[in-house]
């Protein structure tokens, strides 16, 4: 049979996708199992159209040899993660808690596959690095990246199922001329955008914006790449919007970069300005391929820079797809079986 998998934090906006993804791309799974908060008790949670159900979490209910995927918070990955993969579980945990750490890979697969090695915990990015990174490791590749500028329109997704309750219920307020909700993110979401997603740092930026540095640094391999970014959060639902600039080592042409963004995996081209088509929310939303076009020639780095657009389902590519991309990166190294 094939492997047991067990999602933790299945009722949260990752942990649906999670279940979603996994239903279309290993949908002969030897079991699956989802755990919520054991606060909740039992229930049901419909997916696609399908009755799952959800049971409260037990480390004891984990098999040695499920693969375990985590979209749960820091605090909780932090103690169950090394404890699960203690019992001999592989774990792939979504939040932040164990990225930075030397000792654990940091993947998104068409970028650092190799890196996985002999880990039985794996780091999953944070949503805006994930979408962002293909496309900068197929640059650097080609060209040589010198220096990078990502100013980013995030969507209420990224504050889980609460953040798109919220925004749909703001913008319905507003609308009836009621006052708007802000619990989830610090200012009403509804017609407005918001400078700052995470906590602030002591060098002013803020932590997401540091993910996108540390992150990308780690993923890519170049630790002293030179990049900084603002983040912004907007009023639309799932996908993730970030406008990049590159100065890069050796010339490269629009056409070029064109050319190169068609022929790398996880992206797809939008870049028909005469016929209106460039990357959006509306269009990107609930797919795989991270959208990416406008590109232009920068005008401040000359030949050697390139400005573009793209833009990534923020539960998909920004998450629960990364996910079990490694997932099936461990089972092309015949680490485990996915299905059957
Ligand atoms: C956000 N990056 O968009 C976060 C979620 N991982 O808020």
């Amino acid at each position: 049979a094939g492997i047991n998998v067990a999602i933790l934090g299945a009722t949260g906006a990752v942990g649906r996708e999670l279940i979603a993804v996994l239903a279309e791309r290993a949908p002969d799974l030897g079991s699956l199992t989802c755990f919520a908060s054991a606060g909740g008790g039992r229930r049901t949670l419909t997916v696609g159209g399908r009755e799952i159900a959800v049971e409260p979490y037990s480390r004891d209910a984990i098999r040695p040899g499920t693969l375990v995927f985590m979209a749960v918070s820091g605090d909780f990955a932090t103690v169950e993660a090394p404890a699960l993969v203690e019992a001999g579980a592989l774990v792939i945990d979504n939040s932040s808690a164990f990225r930075y750490d030397p000792a654990v890979p940091l993947v998104v697969p068409e970028v650092n596959a190799k890196a996985i090695g002999e880990a039985r915990l794996i780091a999953n990015p944070n949503c805006t690095t994930a979408i962002l990174v293909p496309a900068l490791a197929a640059l650097h590749a080609a060209c040589g990246l010198k220096r990078v500028i990502v100013s980013t329109y995030q969507a209420a997704s990224g504050a889980g199922a609460a953040g798109m309750e919220e925004l749909r219920v703001g913008v319905a307020r507003d609308l009836a001329g009621e006052s708007v909700p802000a619990e989830a993110f610090a200012h009403p979401l509804a017609f407005n955008i918001i400078p700052q997603i995470d906590a602030f740092q002591d060098n002013g930026y803020t932590r997401e914006e540091m993910k996108v540095v540390w992150e990308s640094r780690k993923i890519l391999g170049l630790p002293d790449l030179p990049l900084s970014c603002t983040a912004v959060r907007v009023p639309t639902l799932r996908a993730h919007g970030e406008a990049v600039t590159v100065e890069l080592e050796r010339p490269c042409t629009p056409e070029e970069g064109r050319r190169l963004f068609a022929g790398t995996p996880g992206l797809v081209l939008v870049d028909e300005p005469e016929s209106l088509r460039y990357p959006m929310p509306l269009t990107a939303s609930g797919k795989d391929p991270v959208e990416i076009g406008r590109v232009r020639q920068s005008l401040v780095f000359g030949a050697q820079g390139l400005d573009f657009f793209l833009v990534g389902d923020q539960l998909r590519k920004g998450a629960a797809l990364n996910a079990v991309q490694v997932a099936e990166a461990l089972a092309a190294e015949g680490t485990l079986v996915l299905s059957r």
